[in-house]
């Protein structure tokens, strides 16, 4: 994997770690995974992830909101919910950003998730979080546990105090950037999106289309990824995998529906799970 190479995402790069589940085991054994978020208005965004990382094949899944936490989903009421001051950063692996806002209390949980010491995922609006606050970019850059971030180009473009424009005229350099800078795996979502670890390996996704660009797409691409490193994937095999099978289930309702318009969020993870299966 020569480093200054930029690399074809294929299930080649991460089939190694495609497994059949072993009949003695239970829900314990596929881990469990806290979704961060659902600040006022956007209740919806945990949901959506905590329902990907299901479908993705997590054995259970909270959804955290920093306040009000409905009582369940009518549809989805295999997600648990749970209020963020009863959460005590237990999960195999939390998930913090889709919805959560940028108010202080969310910044709050935001460092404790950074110094929890958990595998992770950073996503939406942590990110945007982070950007304005170089305290806790430090005690990012110092962390020593799985961390994947997965930014949209606006907010890679925070991260790195520039704009979209910038981000999007040389993104291989803003990806190798960000992963160089914070010790993660960055996902540079978009047409193309890019995974880059912080020791220069870069990959270029294939599938996806137009159709993804849509409300809450990138909220469930940080379920599934997060889904896999519950289920023990490394950072960087779980993000290509993610990112490969998101891109794909888009393709596969393109090509059923004679077009990718009117995708919704919600349809991307039951058609990643019909393709999971059948790699494994
Ligand atoms: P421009 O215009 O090019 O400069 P924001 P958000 C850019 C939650 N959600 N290619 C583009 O910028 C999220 O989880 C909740 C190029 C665009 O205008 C967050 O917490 C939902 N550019 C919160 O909302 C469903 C691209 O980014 C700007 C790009 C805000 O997140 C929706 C938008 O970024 C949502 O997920 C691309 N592929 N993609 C719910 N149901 O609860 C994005 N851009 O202003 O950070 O807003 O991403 O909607
Ligand atoms: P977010 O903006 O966080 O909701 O994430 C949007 C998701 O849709 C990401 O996974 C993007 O890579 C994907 N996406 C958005 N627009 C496109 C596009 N034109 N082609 C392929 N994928 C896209
Ligand atoms: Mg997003």
């Amino acid at each position: 994997f020569p480093a200054t190479d930029c690399w074809l995402n294929t299930p080649e790069l991460f089939g190694h770690f495609l497994k059949p589940r072993l009949h003695d085991t239970h829900k314990g054994s596929y881990g469990r995974i806290a979704i961060l978020g659902g600040a006022e208005g956007m209740g919806g965004a945990p949901v959506l992830a905590a329902r990907a990382a299901l479908y993705t094949g997590a054995g259970l899944a909270y959804a955290v909101y920093l306040k009000n936490p409905p009582s369940y989903d009518p549809v989805s009421p295999e997600v648990m919910f749970r209020a963020a001051h009863r959460f005590d950063f237990s999960a195999d692996v939390t998930v913090i950003g889709p919805g959560l806002g940028q108010s202080p209390v969310a910044g709050n949980y935001l460092a404790r998730t950074i110094a929890s010491g958990k595998p992770a995922v950073f996503d939406a609006d942590a990110l945007n979080i982070l950007s304005e606050n170089p305290a806790l970019q430090f005690s990012f850059s110092e962390r020593n546990a799985p961390s994947v971030m997965t930014p949209h180009p606006l907010e890679a473009a925070r991260l790195l105090g520039r704009d979209s424009a910038f981000v999007q005229s040389d993104r291989l350099n803003a990806g190798r950037t960000l992963a160089e800078q914070f010790n993660a795996v960055i996902v540079l979502k978009g047409s193309g999106t890019l995974v880059c670890s912080p020791d220069g390996k870069t990959v270029i996704n294939p599938t996806g289309n137009p159709g993804l660009a849509t409300a809450g797409t990138g909220d469930v691409l940080s379920g599934m990824t997060g889904a896999l490193m519950a289920q023990g994937w490394p950072a960087w095999e779980a993000a290509l995998a993610a990112v490969w099978l998101h891109g794909k289930a888009a393709d596969v309702l393109e090509k059923e529906r004679h077009g990718c318009v009117g995708i919704t969020a919600g349809e991307i993870a039951p058609k990643a799970r019909f393709l999971l299966n059948e790699l494994i």
